[in-house]
């Protein structure tokens, strides 16, 4: 049963998705009630309030499943053992993500990108790249523009929508014409309740593909190349040649499909963004973008105005020879690792902390024993994270932000890096890891006044 048919549906959540859901919901006249556990002074609903066809249930998290609803729709961050899910799951009633709702009302078609990192950052690659190759495209999903709100609009546009496993947990019907899957770490694994449960979601981005769809997928992960399915699957390689996409040779990332001669697609040089891990992005996108039709012309130029997304690996101050980075957006420990990677040995003060995912921090002891000079550990994952890494580096419980940058500042000479890089989510003192950055970069702001 898709929406059309349903007459009344549950709003579960009513952050920016489920707000989304909720006004597509209504403007296709289906009647909506929506839940959430936040008062309705911190959700923002406007015109939702005063809409008689809303029925509003707020201030504590819902558990009775209200009378005659047809379907719920969930924000990605309800978790799936909430009360109110398994009364629904028990009287049979369809239960799907935002996102999916979403798939069932597009006029265009959708690329779907997941990973455990690098989707926001590929899936805005992708974006410019389309872009640049003529295609009216929107950049959306869980990058920060849920997909419901960008369903309105001309048709014929690409939805190129980053997915996170909460989103693809909920998926039923919905089918990206290319989809990318960038790699495989341990994340959110409080959340999904085990890797099992984690990996299970991230592969069914590919679950409603055909033969007539592509699948992407990161030759150098083996879990990730391990993946089966009916898309024609296309691979990218920074360490090796591949049969059907795209690897590294040389300085050049060539492209080669079965029958047909190899081609240049661009140069690693024509990337403004550093790291390996940013190539392996790049390469994704361009795999990603040609699936959609782009000839791949206009690759290099693009390549070499993306600068990058804020949040990530950012440079946020150069004070007295202290390089100041925000990387406020690596939640796990793979994200942390790969931006311990870009920094000399010795040379990193690491504000580590938040809210610990599931994952274990003996996991940075070895890297973090090369790169690291002092830990600054922040949040509720503090505690832990001092007893898994005090023999290995020297550590303080700075608990907030301010406190830690106060310190690093005094402690960093010429040549040191002062990196945010948590390993971990910043629901415990932060709205998200949007606000935690800015946070951070208003402190390094002031240090410089
Ligand atoms: N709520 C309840 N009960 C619960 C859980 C939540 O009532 O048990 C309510 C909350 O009070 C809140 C709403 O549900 O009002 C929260 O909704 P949400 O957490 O799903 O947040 P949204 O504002 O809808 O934002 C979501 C994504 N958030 C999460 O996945 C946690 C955003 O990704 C995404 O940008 C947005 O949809 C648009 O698609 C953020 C994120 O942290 C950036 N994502 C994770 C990540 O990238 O690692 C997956
Ligand atoms: P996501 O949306 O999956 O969280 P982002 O593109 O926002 O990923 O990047 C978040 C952080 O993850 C970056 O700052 C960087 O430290 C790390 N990262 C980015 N791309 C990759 C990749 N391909 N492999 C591993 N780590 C990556």
């Amino acid at each position: 049963m898709k929406a059309e048919h349903w007459k009344r549906a549950l709003v579960y959540g009513l952050g920016i998705s489920g707000k989304a859901a909720a006004r597509l919901l209504r403007s296709r006249a289906v009647e909506v009630v929506g839940m959430d556990r936040r008062a309705a002074e911190d959700l923002e609903l406007g015109d939702l309030a005063s809409d008689p066809g809303v029925e509003l249930h707020l201030g504590e998290e819902p558990e009775l499943l209200p009378a005659g609803v047809d379907g719920l729709v969930i924000s990605p961050g309800v978790p799936p053992g909430q009360p109110l899910l398994q009364a629904a799951r028990q009287a049979g009633l369809p239960i799907v993500a935002e996102v999916e709702l979403a798939s069932w009302y597009l006029s265009g078609p959708i690329v779907g990108i997941t990973g455990s990192n690098g989707k926001s950052t590929t899936t805005a690659l992708t974006g410019e790249l389309l872009r640049a190759s003529g295609f009216d495209v929107e950049v959306c999903g869980n990058i920060g523009l849920p997909l419901s709100a960008c369903v309105e609009g001309e048709a014929g546009r690409i939805f190129v929508t980053e997915l996170s496993s909460f989103q693809l947990e909920g998926i039923d019907s919905l089918r990206p014409k290319a989809a990318g899957l960038l790699n495989l770490a341990a994340d959110h694994l409080d959340w999904h309740g085990g890797e099992d449960a984690y990996l299970a979601a991230k592969k069914a981005i590919f679950r409603n593909q055909t033969a007539d769809d592509s699948a992407v997928l990161n030759a150098d992960d083996s879990r990730v190349a391990a993946i089966e399915t009916e898309a024609h699957r296309r691979a990218f390689s920074r360490t090796a040649p591949v049969q059907d996409g795209c690897y590294v040779e040389g300085d050049i990332v060539v492209e080669v499909a079965p029958g047909e001669a190899p081609r240049a697609l661009f140069s690693c040089d024509d990337l403004a963004l550093e790291g390996e891990h940013n190539l392996e992005n790049a390469m994704a996108a361009a795999l990603l973008s040609r699936a959609m039709g782009a000839d791949g012309s206009a690759f290099p130029a693009a390549l070499a105005l993306f600068r990058g997304l804020p949040h990530r690996v950012e440079q946020v101050g150069d004070r007295l020879g202290v390089q100041w980075i925000d990387d406020s957006k690596a939640t796990n420990f793979a994200a942390t690792l790969r931006s311990l990677d870009a920094f000399p040995d010795h040379s990193v003060h690491l504000i580590l902390g938040g809210r610990n995912k599931g994952g274990d921090a003996a996991l940075l002891a070895e890297v973090a024993g090369r790169k690291v000079k002092r830990i600054y550990l922040v949040g509720e994952a503090a505690e832990d994270f001092r007893s898994a890494l005090a023999g290995v580096v020297p550590c303080e419980m700075a608990v907030h932000l301010p406190q830690a940058v106060d310190s690093a500042a005094r402690r960093a000479v010429e040549g040191d890096v002062v990196l945010l890089s948590p390993a971990c989510a910043s629901f415990d003192q932060y709205r998200n890891f949007n606000e935690r950055g800015d946070h951070f970069q208003q402190l390094v702001g002031a240090l410089n006044g």
